[in-house]
C-alpha cells in the first residue's frame, strides 16, 4: 500500500513539474514576443533607462571617452593667405547635373564649388538629379532645396563664388537648344584639365554644363600650394551645406529624443548597399533570393563595363581581403568586444540595409536597444518631411500567363548552378509589394525590369532619410562603420561622417576598423562566435581601440584621402592648440603628411578655448570597470538569446 502510494505521489508530483515547466516555457515564449514586438517605439527603451531619466549625461571612461592625445585639434577651414573675393565679371556660367545618391551628390557639390573658384566662373545651383520632378517628389521643392536650404548655400558662399539660383533668361533659351557645350569630367579630373581645357571653352561660350555621375568632378589630393582650395571644400561640406530647415529640426529632434534617456549612444552604419555589394562581389555573403538580385545587378554592372571582373568570384576571399561590408552579427561581436554592454542603445543609419531587418536579427539579440529613424520618429513626422505629392497611378504589374509543365521544367533545366527561389506557396495571397518588388519578376524573367514610377520616388526619399541619419551619426558619442573606403573610388556615407566628425571634433570617438585584420580575427572563431577566448577579446580590444587615434587615422589618410578628401580633411582644414605640445609628423614615402602638420590655431580661438574652460561632461570612474570581463560573461547567455529570437523568426512573415 505504501508503495503504491509513494509511486501515486510520485507520479502526481512529476505530472506537476511537468505541466510547471511546460507552463514556464510558454510564459517566457509569450514574454519575449511581447518584448521584441514592443520595441519597435521608444518604450522598451525608456523602461530600461528609468532610473537614469532625466540625470545628467554620464560618460563611462572606457568606451565612451574622448581620444586625449586629438584633444588639441581644432576646426578651421577659414582662408590663411590674402583671398579676393570674387568679382562681378566672371568668366562665364557653370551649370550642373549630379547624378548619384546622398554620399555622391555632396562630394560632387563640394567640387563643383571649388571648380567655379579656380575658373572665376559664376555657379548656378547644381541639379540633384535623384530628386527632380519627374522622380516623383513633392510640388513644393525644385531638386536642391528637396534637401539642401539654397538661400543659406549662396548667402554662406558670397565670400568664394557667385552662385545664381539660375541661367540668366537671355541663356535660358541656348541652354534649351543644347547650344553650349557639356562635359563629363571623372572624380579624378586635375585642376589642370580645367585651367587648360575647359577654361578657354568657358571664355569662348560663357556657359558651360557639366555631368557628373561618379560622385564629384576633381582629384582628391591637390598640391600643397592649393591648400586654399581644399580648405573651401571644408567650407561647403561643413559649413555651406545644411540641410532644409524641416529636416534639420526633425534631426535635432532625433538627437534630443535619444539623449533625452541619459545615456551616451553608438550610430552603426552598416553600408549593405545592394550597389556596393555587387561591385565588390559579396553575394555569397546573403542566402538565396538575395544572392540572386545581388547577382543580377552585378551582371549588369559588367555588361555596362563599370565591373572588369567574373561574375561569379569567392565571396569568402573578397571578405578576407576586406572589400565587404563586415556583417552585423560581425559588428555585434566586436562591440561586444569592446565591451559594450547589452543595453547599449544603438542607433542603425542609412536609407538602404541590403536585405532588410533580417539581417539585423543577430546584432538585435546581442544589443536589444538598437532603433532607427523609425522609431524615434512618428509616421507623420516622416511623411510630413516628404510633403505633399500627388498618388502615382495603381498597380501597373501584370501577370504573364501560366506556363505549361513542360516549360517549367525547360526552365529549371537552363537554369544555373546556384538554387533558385521558389514562388510564395500557392495558398497563400502574393502581396502588392511582392507584384512590384522583386517576386514579380524574380521568377518569370531574367531582367531586372526598369524602375516603377514608386521605387524612383523611394529613391527619393531615401536622400532625406540619409539626411536624418546624416545628423544623428554626426551627434553621437561613438560613430562605428559597417563599410567606408571600398577602395571604388565613389564616395560613401560613413567616409563623409567620419570626416565630418573628424573636422568638428577631432577627439571624438570614431571607430576606423581595419577590415582586412578584423576579417583574419574574425575568421578565428567564426565557427564559435559567441563563445570567445579572453585573448582574442583583447586583440579586438587592441585593434579598434588603436583606430580611435594615430594610427587609424595614419591608415585613414593613406587608404580613404586619395578617394575622397572629405574623408580626412587633415591637416588642411584644422589647428593645433599651442597649449599643446606638438605631435610627430608622419609623412608618406612621396612627402605628402599623413598625420601632425596642422597650423597654429590663431589668437583668438585660444581665448576662446580658454575661457570655454571644462565643462558639462562627467566622470563615472566606477561604470563598465570590468568592461571585458562583463562582456564575456554574458557570452554564455549570449547563445539562448540569440536561439530564442531565432525561434520567434520562424513565425514571422517571411517575405519581410
Ligand atoms: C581669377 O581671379 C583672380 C583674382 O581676381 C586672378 O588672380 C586669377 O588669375 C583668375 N583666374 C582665372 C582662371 O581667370
Ligand atoms: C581584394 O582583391 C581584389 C581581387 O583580387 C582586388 O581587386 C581588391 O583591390 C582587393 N582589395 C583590397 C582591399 O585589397
Ligand atoms: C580562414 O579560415 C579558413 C578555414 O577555417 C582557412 O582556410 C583560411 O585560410 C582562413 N583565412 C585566413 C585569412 O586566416
Ligand atoms: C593568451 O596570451 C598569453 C600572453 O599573451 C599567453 O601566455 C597565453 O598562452 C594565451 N592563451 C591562449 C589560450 O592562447
Ligand atoms: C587605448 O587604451 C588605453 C588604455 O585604456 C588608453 O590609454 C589609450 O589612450 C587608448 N588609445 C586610444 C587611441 O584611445
Ligand atoms: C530576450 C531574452 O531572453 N533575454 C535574456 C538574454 O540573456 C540574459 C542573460 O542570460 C537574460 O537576462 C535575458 O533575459
Amino acid at each position: 500500500m505504501v508503495i503504491k502510494s509513494k509511486i501515486k505521489w510520485v507520479t502526481l508530483s512529476l505530472l506537476t513539474l511537468s505541466l510547471v515547466s511546460l507552463l514556464a516555457h510558454l510564459s517566457v515564449t509569450k514574454f519575449s514576443t511581447v518584448d521584441f514586438v514592443k520595441y519597435g517605439g521608444m518604450e522598451g527603451l525608456r523602461a530600461d533607462f528609468a532610473n537614469v531619466l532625466g540625470t545628467p549625461f554620464i560618460r563611462s571612461k572606457k568606451i565612451w571617452a574622448f581620444v586625449k592625445s586629438l584633444e588639441s585639434i581644432r576646426p578651421y577651414a577659414d582662408p590663411r593667405s590674402s583671398y579676393p573675393v570674387p568679382e562681378e565679371q566672371s568668366n562665364g556660367f557653370i551649370y550642373a547635373k549630379v547624378f548619384g545618391g546622398f554620399a555622391a551628390i555632396r562630394s560632387s557639390i563640394c567640387d563643383l564649388v571649388t571648380i567655379s573658384r579656380l575658373l572665376n566662373a559664376t555657379l548656378v545651383i547644381p541639379e540633384i538629379q535623384e530628386s527632380t520632378r519627374s522622380k516623383g517628389i513633392s510640388f513644393k521643392f525644385k531638386s536642391f532645396s528637396y534637401l539642401y536650404d539654397e538661400e543659406q548655400f549662396i548667402l554662406s558662399l558670397k565670400h568664394d563664388v557667385i552662385i545664381v539660383k539660375s541661367l540668366p533668361e537671355n541663356l535660358k533659351a541656348g541652354r534649351r537648344k543644347n547650344e553650349f557645350p557639356i562635359f563629363r569630367p571623372k572624380s579624378s579630373a586635375s585642376p589642370h584639365y580645367y585651367t587648360e581645357e575647359i577654361l578657354p571653352k568657358l571664355k569662348k561660350a560663357n556657359v558651360i554644363g557639366l555631368v557628373l555621375t561618379d560622385g564629384g568632378c576633381l582629384q582628391s589630393i591637390l598640391p600643397p600650394s592649393m591648400a586654399e582650395y581644399q580648405r573651401l571644400r571644408c567650407r561647403v561640406a561643413f559649413h555651406a551645406l545644411q540641410f532644409r530647415t524641416d529636416i534639420q529640426l526633425l534631426g535635432r529632434g532625433m538627437v534630443e529624443r535619444l539623449q533625452a534617456l541619459g545615456q551616451p549612444f553608438l550610430a552603426f552604419h552598416p553600408g549593405l548597399l545592394r550597389e556596393t555589394l555587387a561591385y565588390h562581389g559579396c553575394a555569397e555573403l546573403f542566402q538565396d533570393v538575395h544572392t540572386e538580385l545581388i547577382q543580377y545587378r552585378r551582371a549588369q554592372m559588367i555588361k555596362r563595363g563599370i565591373v572588369n571582373e567574373e561574375l561569379t568570384v569567392d565571396s569568402h576571399l573578397r571578405r578576407e581581403n576586406g572589400s565587404c561590408p563586415l556583417m552585423p552579427e560581425e559588428v555585434g561581436v566586436l562591440l561586444q568586444a569592446m565591451g559594450y554592454p547589452p543595453k547599449t542603445i544603438i542607433y542603425v543609419a542609412g536609407s538602404e540595409t541590403f536585405g532588410g531587418q533580417r539581417v539585423l536579427i543577430p546584432l538585435r539579440a546581442m544589443f536589444a536597444n538598437l532603433v532607427d529613424r523609425t522609431s524615434l520618429c512618428s509616421k507623420k513626422e516622416l511623411s510630413d518631411l516628404v510633403g505633399p505629392e500627388i498618388p502615382l497611378p495603381v498597380d501597373l504589374f501584370k501577370t504573364s500567363p501560366a506556363k505549361s509543365e513542360e516549360q517549367l521544367k525547360e526552365e529549371w533545366k537552363k537554369a544555373g548552378p546556384r538554387p533558385r527561389p521558389l514562388p510564395p506557396p500557392p495558398d497563400r495571397p502574393i502581396y502588392r509589394h511582392e507584384k512590384e518588388g522583386w517576386y514579380g519578376w524574380i521568377t518569370q524573367t531574367d531582367t531586372e525590369p526598369d524602375p516603377s514610377p514608386m521605387d524612383l520616388r523611394m529613391q527619393a526619399h531615401r536622400l532625406l532619410w540619409d539626411a536624418l541619419d546624416y545628423i544623428v551619426s554626426l551627434e553621437a558619442d561613438a560613430f562605428f562603420p559597417g563599410f567606408n573606403n571600398d577602395g571604388s573610388g565613389c564616395p560613401d556615407f560613413s567616409d563623409l561622417i567620419m570626416g565630418q566628425r573628424l573636422y568638428r571634433t577631432a577627439s571624438s570617438r570614431t571607430y576606423r576598423p581595419d577590415r582586412k585584420v578584423l576579417a583574419a580575427l574574425l575568421n578565428i572563431t567564426r565557427d564559435n562566435m559567441y563563445h570567445r577566448t579572453h585573448n582574442w577579446t583583447l586583440l579586438i580590444w587592441e585593434h579598434l581601440n588603436k583606430s580611435l587615434g594615430q594610427e587609424g587615422l595614419i591608415k585613414q589618410s593613406l587608404f580613404s584621402k586619395p578617394a575622397l578628401f572629405l574623408s580626412h580633411p587633415l591637416p588642411e582644414c584644422s589647428c593645433r592648440l599651442s597649449s599643446a605640445k606638438v605631435s610627430t609628423l608622419v609623412k608618406a614615402s612621396d612627402g605628402r603628411v599623413l598625420h601632425g602638420g596642422e597650423d597654429e590655431c590663431p589668437k583668438w580661438m585660444e581665448d576662446m578655448d580658454k575661457s570655454a574652460g571644462e565643462e558639462g561632461v562627467e566622470w563615472d570612474d566606477n561604470e563598465y570597470e570590468h568592461d571585458i570581463e562583463l562582456s564575456e560573461s554574458y557570452n554564455s547567455g549570449g547563445k539562448t538569446n540569440v536561439s530564442l529570437v531565432w525561434d520567434q523568426d520562424e513565425e514571422m512573415d517571411p517575405n519581410d
